[in-house]
């Protein structure tokens, strides 16, 4: 949406393409229960239009899915965005003229649009991971993913209720599930952590505080390594330095704050499994003080690093399992084998139900790339090109595919920050380099080979640096079957990034080819 408005104010025609009946992206597709954002709500929004963010006003700390939905509808409707989508429509393929320099983009309505330019703002977890389990078109229950949920919401009262995976969306639709269920069993293959949202109502106070000077707060944030939270305090000394009193206040100083900043509770949380296992340790002990079946509780115990898989923010998932209607299945050494017409079978047993909800994520940050068929120069496919993981300059664009931007794109910090934040800055970055382009009467922009290669040569040796490889998470496509194994999102910091792209604007776009041409 900003894209579409940012270019359109350069005197650019624009049209935006649009699966949906309506705009909104993850916000409108992911409408499972309990489903919110876990990035605070003064923080996750748009910075570019200071009447927007002064007239706005959020209710809770950490806004529901449905009044983001609402938001994205106000901005939509505020800008004057509709008539420039086109809805209910999907993009099946783009391909590269090389003779005009142009793309043209067709439709699943079976037009085709010639651009210029062509941005691709499909989101890093929008294509669903649905497994590939036997007997699903059998089941003579309902079934949903939780990345596309229906609009008009599921019944579970009195209904047996199965929710394959625990990952964040099942962490936040758990609770609200037990609640209406007669029952509910959750098939866990990995436990995560989780740490405490702590959300409730927005004191007047602070936001009046915050609106006061929202551009300080917005530096502060922008400022960060992950473009949010920088009105906490960061500690710079080391967790092996620290006694156990010194830990066990410090940990407790940050679990009361609630969400991702546990992992901000000394500076080297990341550092090594030996300088993280306090941290996991003291996690999971709060895990056994909440859940009072032992055997349920070391379940519910992860056995990786904190951290390592996209740490999870939640509303009384652990202690959901002491309800009578709640239980708790292990499927780490006994896989879900099949789905049958009543239900699922793992380790030889059926368990029956009413619905399956499967919160089993996404093809995250390639998927919906890949999933239209695009061709760059030379008519190469980026599937060919990125067949054994994606490549990009600095997540903006792939060499062999000029003219083409990817908004959060693989290689750049997206998923590690606040998305939004992380979506302005790519757009503000794009917008400005195509009106550079159009001053210069130039037509044509490709990432440079040997940029790229370096970009991902020194993206990767700094995920090698991190923890992040040693686990199965989407971030290192690990949940997909056959996807390579790459850590996909740059991982040197949201502020570091920006420094970088300002970088390659003040020295000429370097790293990119531009021309005029025929
Ligand atoms: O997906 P996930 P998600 N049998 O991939 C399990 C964002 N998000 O939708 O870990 C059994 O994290 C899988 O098990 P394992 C956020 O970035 C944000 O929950 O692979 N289980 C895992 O437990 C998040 O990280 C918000 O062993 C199977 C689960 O399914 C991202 O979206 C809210 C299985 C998938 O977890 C994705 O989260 C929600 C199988 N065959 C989501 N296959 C915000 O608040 C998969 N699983 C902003």
């Amino acid at each position: 949406m900003y894209m579409l408005y940012k270019l359109r104010s350069q005197g650019l025609a624009v049209q935006g393409i649009e699966r949906g009946d309506g705009v909104g992206g993850t916000w409108y597709w992911n409408r499972y229960p309990g489903a919110r954002c876990d990035v605070e709500s003064m923080e996750y929004s748009y910075q570019f239009d200071d009447a927007l963010q002064q007239e706005w006003e959020w209710n809770e700390r950490y806004a529901p899915q449905a009044e983001i939905l609402s938001y994205a509808n106000h901005v939509a409707d505020r800008f004057d965005l509709r008539p420039n989508f086109q809805f209910e429509t999907s993009v099946e393929s783009a391909v590269f003229d090389e003779a005009t320099s142009r793309w043209l983009v067709t439709t699943s309505r079976g037009e085709t649009y010639s651009a210029q330019w062509c941005v691709m703002a499909t989101g890093c977890l929008s294509s669903t991971n649905l497994p590939n389990f036997e007997g699903l078109e059998d089941f003579a229950g309902d079934w949903f993913h939780t990345g596309l949920w229906p609009k008009a919401g599921v019944d579970f009262a009195g209904k047996r209720v199965a929710v394959v995976g625990t990952g964040s969306s099942a962490i936040q639709s758990i609770p609200v599930i037990a609640q209406q269920a007669a029952s509910l069993t959750v098939f866990q293959r990995t436990a995560n952590f989780s740490i405490p949202a702590h959300n409730g109502p927005l004191a007047p106070k602070f936001v009046e505080q915050i609106k006061s000077d929202y551009t300080h707060f917005r530096k502060i944030n922008n400022e960060t390594f992950s473009g949010f939270g920088g009105r906490w305090r960061k500690y710079d000394d080391s967790i092996l330095a620290a006694d156990e009193q010194k830990r066990e206040t410090r940990f407790n100083e940050k679990w009361a704050l609630g969400g991702f900043h546990f992992l901000n509770s000394f500076a080297d949380v990341g550092a090594s499994p030996d300088h993280n296992k306090f941290a996991a340790d003291y996690a999971k002990n709060k895990i056994r003080g909440i859940v009072n079946d032992p055997a349920t509780a070391e379940l519910l115990c992860p056995d990786q690093v904190i951290g390592c898989k996209r740490l999870c923010v939640d509303s009384g998932y652990f202690e959901t399992f002491n309800r009578d209607n709640v239980k708790l299945v292990n499927v780490k050494d006994n896989p879900i084998e099949r789905v049958t017409p009543k239900g699922l079978v793992t380790g030889g047993e059926e368990y029956e139900f009413d619905i399956i909800v499967f919160a089993t994520g996404f093809d995250a940050m390639t998927g919906s790339l890949l999933s239209i068929d695009i061709k760059g120069r030379n008519s190469q496919p980026l599937q060919e090109k990125w067949a054994a993981g994606p490549r990009t300059y600095l997540g903006l664009q792939t060499h062999g595919f000029p003219n083409l931007f990817t908004i959060s794109g693989p290689g750049s910090p997206s998923v590690l920050t606040n998305m939004v934040v992380s979506i302005e800055q790519h757009v503000n970055w794009i917008s400005r380099c195509i009106n550079h382009m159009r001053l210069n009467q130039m037509n044509y922009i490709e990432a440079e080979l040997g940029a790229e290669d370096e970009w991902v040569e020194h993206n990767n040796s700094l995920s090698e640096l991190t923890l992040f490889p040693g686990c199965n998470s989407w971030y290192l496509g690990a949940n997909v079957p056959g996807k390579p194994r790459v850590f996909m999102p740059y991982v040197g910091g949201f502020q570091n990034y920006v420094a970088k792209c300002e970088d390659v604007v003040h020295n000429g776009y370097k790293g990119f080819l531009m021309q005029a041409r025929a």
